[in-house]
């Protein structure tokens, strides 16, 4: 497998995950701004949509979409309990915060990375952001993460974005769960990896 991916990019999230489940793969930096891979490929002839995160499987098929990605990753090695049983009312629960990350969150920290935008609506987004981190908050209160059966691919994907939030001068001191959350995420050995191979 190949995972396209940029540095600390939302890709970060399935990168940790490969590295959870012990998966082979190799990792193929992307240049956003150009569309090349570190190769001189073009990126944009692998995938069309022209973002990471995309994962190249073993019989060529191009796979994009974080939270889909995410899903496929943890169905290869289901023992490792990374995502809930298909069918039962807890895979649900999984998706519901996949896609709760990916729009809530990954979009609207997305949206701050964009120069153009002007500070007033820039100012709009945050205050929406905090709303949804308030949510989160009530959840990761009373557990140490976002299912109540343990570490998931959707806090792989919660911590990903949650580390834009200081280029931001977001201070997730107002919310200490998220603190805790992402001190906790730290400690794991294969997120410590994922680190420390995009920072190379
Ligand atoms: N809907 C996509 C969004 C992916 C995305 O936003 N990727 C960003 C990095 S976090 C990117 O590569 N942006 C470059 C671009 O759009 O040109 C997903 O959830 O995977």
């Amino acid at each position: 497998m190949k995972l396209y991916y940029a540095p600390h990019a939302c890709s970060l999230a399935p990168h940790i995950v490969l590295r959870e489940l012990d998966l082979p793969f190799a990792l193929i930096r992307v240049d956003n701004r150009t569309k090349q891979t570190a190769s001189g490929a073009d990126f944009l002839a692998i995938n069309p949509k022209g973002y990471v995160a995309a994962l190249q499987v073993d019989n060529g098929e191009v796979l994009t979409e974080g939270p889909a990605i995410l899903q496929y990753l943890a169905g290869l090695r289901p023992e490792a309990n990374l995502a809930p049983a298909h069918g039962t009312f807890e895979r649900v629960r999984l998706q519901e915060w996949l896609n709760f990350v990916s729009t809530e969150i990954h979009g609207g920290l997305g949206w701050l990375f964009n120069a153009q935008f002007p500070e007033e609506v820039k100012v709009l987004i945050k205050e929406k952001l905090y709303k949804r981190f308030a949510v989160v908050c009530q959840t990761l209160e009373r557990q140490d993460y976002l299912l109540a059966g343990g570490f998931s691919i959707a806090d792989a994907y919660l911590f990903t974005v949650l580390r834009w939030a200081p280029l931001f001068a977001i201070d997730l001191d107002e919310w200490p769960a998220l603190v805790r959350f992402q001190a906790r995420l730290d400690e794991r050995p294969a997120v410590k990896a994922a680190l420390a191979a995009e920072s190379l």
